[in-house]
C-alpha cells in the first residue's frame, strides 16, 4: 500500500428525502434533522430539489418561474426536472453517499410522482423513463412524508412568502393541494417499507421528536449494530 494511504474501508452513507404538500415544515424539520445526526456525530449532506448542485440550481430557477408549464405543460416540466435530478444525483448525491455522508435531501423522486405524475397526468412510462436516467438504482432508505391539512400549509406557506409573489406551484388551487396530499398518503401507503408518514399538524418540537424516532427506529439501529461489529 502506498505510504500515507488507508486501507479503511468508507461505509456507504444513507439517504433520506422529505416530502409532502406545500408548507408541510420539510426545509424546518431537515435542518433539525441534520443538526440531531451531526450532533450524534454522522457526517451529513443536507440538499434539496429542485436545485441542490450549481447546475441544478440555475435550473431551479426557470422551473419555479413557470416557463416549463408555458412552453409543453406538464411533460415539459417532467424533462427540466429530469435535467436538474440529473445533474444534482450525479454531481453532489451519489459522491457524497460513497464518502460515507448521509445525505438528507428536501423533495426528491416522490415530488415527480405527486407533482408531474398525479396532479400533472404526464404518463408513467415518461415518468419511468425518466426516473432510469436519472436515478437509475438510486433509492432513498427513508423518505419521511410530512403530512398537514391543505389549509394550515397553505397558510404557514404564506405567513413566509410575506409580500413576495407565488411560484408556479404556491399559485396553485386548495383542490390541487388537496389532491396533492392524498397522493402523497398514497405513497405512503404503497411503499410502508421505505415511507413513514409523520402528522406534521403540531408544533416543531413534538414534529421533530417524531422524525427523530423513525430515523431512530429505520436507520440508527443498524448504525449501532455496524458500529458495534466494527
Ligand atoms: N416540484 C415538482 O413539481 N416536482 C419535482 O420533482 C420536485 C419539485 C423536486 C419546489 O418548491 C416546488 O417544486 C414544489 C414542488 C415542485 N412546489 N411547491 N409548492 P420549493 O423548494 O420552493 O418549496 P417547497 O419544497 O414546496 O417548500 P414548502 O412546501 O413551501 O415548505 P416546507 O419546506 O414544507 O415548509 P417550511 O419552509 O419548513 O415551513 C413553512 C413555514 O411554516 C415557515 O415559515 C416555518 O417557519 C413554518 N413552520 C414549519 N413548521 C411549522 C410548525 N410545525 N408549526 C408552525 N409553523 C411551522
Amino acid at each position: 500500500m502506498a505510504k500515507g494511504t488507508s486501507n479503511r474501508t468508507v461505509t456507504r452513507g444513507r439517504f433520506i428525502t422529505f416530502e409532502g404538500g406545500e408548507g408541510a415544515g420539510k426545509s424546518t424539520q431537515i435542518k433539525l434533522l441534520a443538526e440531531r445526526l451531526n450532533a450524534a456525530r454522522i457526517r451529513t449532506l443536507l440538499t434539496r430539489e429542485p436545485g441542490g448542485s450549481p447546475g441544478a440550481e440555475i435550473m431551479r430557477h426557470m422551473i419555479l418561474s413557470g416557463i416549463g408549464a408555458l412552453i409543453g405543460g406538464p411533460e415539459a416540466e417532467t424533462l427540466l426536472f429530469a435535467a436538474a435530478r440529473d445533474d444534482h444525483v450525479h454531481t453532489v448525491i451519489e459522491p457524497a453517499l460513497a464518502q460515507g455522508f448521509w445525505v438528507l435531501c428536501d423533495r426528491f423522486s416522490d415530488s415527480t410522482r405527486a407533482y408531474q405524475g398525479q396532479m400533472g397526468e404526464v404518463a408513467p412510462a415518461l415518468l419511468n423513463a425518466m426516473q432510469r436516467v436519472t436515478i437509475g438504482d438510486l433509492k432513498p432508505d427513508l423518505t419521511l412524508i410530512l403530512d398537514v391539512p391543505v389549509e394550515i400549509g397553505v397558510k404557514r406557506a404564506a405567513t413566509r412568502r410575506g409580500t413576495a409573489a407565488p411560484d408556479r406551484f404556491e399559485a396553485e388551487s386548495l383542490e390541487f393541494h388537496r389532491r396533492l396530499r392524498e397522493a402523497y398518503r398514497q405513497i405512503a401507503v404503497d411503499e410502508p417499507q421505505r415511507c413513514v408518514l409523520i402528522d406534521a399538524n403540531a408544533k416543531l418540537k413534538p414534529v421533530a421528536a417524531k422524525v427523530w424516532a423513525a430515523v431512530q427506529q429505520r436507520l440508527l439501529s443498524s448504525k449501532l449494530n455496524e458500529v458495534q461489529h466494527a
